[in-house]
């Protein structure tokens, strides 16, 4: 996906506090039982979602963030301070994955959302916790644990306007490469895009929409078949549907494979006003009868540019 906006920053949440070795100590009991608390509990580094912020610009002015550690426990059972949390406010759309393991932590979308990125680390328990039977003196305590460290990257997700929705193959990516100046991989073999591509779409002088590349569906992506639904949230908070269905396929049968996809993954998909964009009309030349009457369609060539102009002023007409 192309972003607008990302930053890479390492966090380090606090380390809990170490437990006590303590012994009570009394006027007539000069050997009492162990009263060592437990250390405080690391902070934590959250995340959370501020609707008023709209780049990552805050967020990456430091480069290091570190949550503070919890205080060690102390005699008299008394329990170490925890570390308060770190919070870092985030814009909407945020996406946080590990530098290291490329691994997506989390997104973060919705006002107030939050998302615990460095987990502070537990306070050791003080001796008095280690109090048995057979052990009335325990000399020992446990230390705190670590606070997780990571090295984490944010991207700020532009939220698409359109969303192409199609079968592998249909033509999406060279669609978006036309209109816009995203540059997708294309390639002659199913499930080239691999992760959504977003493209700026300029219609008139000062106007322009987003569009998304997502991968291609099949039958049966809800159920996880191809590269499954997993990218059809990406089209869930866009204004409008495209869909792309290649005009030598069977129209029909794939319009329908689609619209149940979509339903089984979300059934409010389908209520987006929608295009239906026949593609690659430069090599098939014979009548179509088969199409779907029930949504608005247009023929193009990506190779021709036939029509490439009008669809998008369809697709602003659409969103308008
Ligand atoms: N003849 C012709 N070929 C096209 C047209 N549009 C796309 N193609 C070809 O169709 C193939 C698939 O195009 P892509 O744009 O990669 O298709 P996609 O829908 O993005 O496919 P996935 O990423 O796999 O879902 C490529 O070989 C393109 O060159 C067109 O208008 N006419
Ligand atoms: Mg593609």
């Amino acid at each position: 996906m192309k972003f607008i906006d990302q930053a890479s920053i390492f966090l380090k949440a606090g380390d809990g506090g170490h437990g006590c070795i303590a012994f009570t100590r009394e006027m007539h009991r000069p050997k009492g039982g162990p009263c060592g608390g437990d250390g405080g509990n690391g902070g934590s580094i959250v995340l959370k979602v501020d609707k008023q912020l709209s780049t990552l610009q805050d967020v990456s002015y430091k480069r290091h963030y570190k949550a503070p550690r919890g205080m060690h426990g102390q005699g008299s059972n008394k329990r170490g301070k925890s570390g308060n949390d770190l919070i870092l406010n985030v814009p909407p759309g945020t996406i946080i994955s590990n530098v290291e393991t490329e691994e997506i932590i989390g997104e973060l979308l919705i006002e107030g959302e939050q998302l615990v990125v460095c987990k502070g680390g537990n306070g050791g328990f003080g001796n008095a916790r280690f109090k048995t039977h057979s052990n009335s003196a325990p000399d020992f305590a446990n230390d705190g644990e670590k606070g997780e460290e990571k090295n984490i990257k944010l991207e700020l997700k532009i939220l698409a306007d359109v969303g192409l929705v199609g079968f592998p193959n249909a033509g999406k990516s060279t669609f978006i490469s036309k209109v816009s100046s995203a540059r997708p991989k294309i390639g002659d073999y199913p499930f080239t895009t691999l992760i959504p591509n977003l493209g700026i779409v300029k219609y008139s002088e000062y106007k322009s929409f987003v569009m998304a590349d997502i991968p291609g569906l099949i039958s049966g992506a809800s159920d996880g078949k191809g590269l499954g639904n997993q990218f059809l949230k990406h089209i869930e908070r866009t204004k409008i549907l495209v869909f792309m269905i290649d005009i030598t396929k069977n129209i029909k049968k794939e319009y329908l494979t689609l619209i149940n996809e979509l339903k089984k993954h979300n059934n409010d998909l389908i209520n987006k006003p929608s295009l239906l964009i026949l593609t690659k009309s430069d090599i098939s030349t014979e009548k179509k009868n088969n199409i779907p009457k029930d949504i608005d369609h247009i023929i193009i060539s990506s190779i021709t540019n036939h029509n490439i102009k009008l669809s998008v002023h369809k697709i602003s007409r659409l969103l308008n």
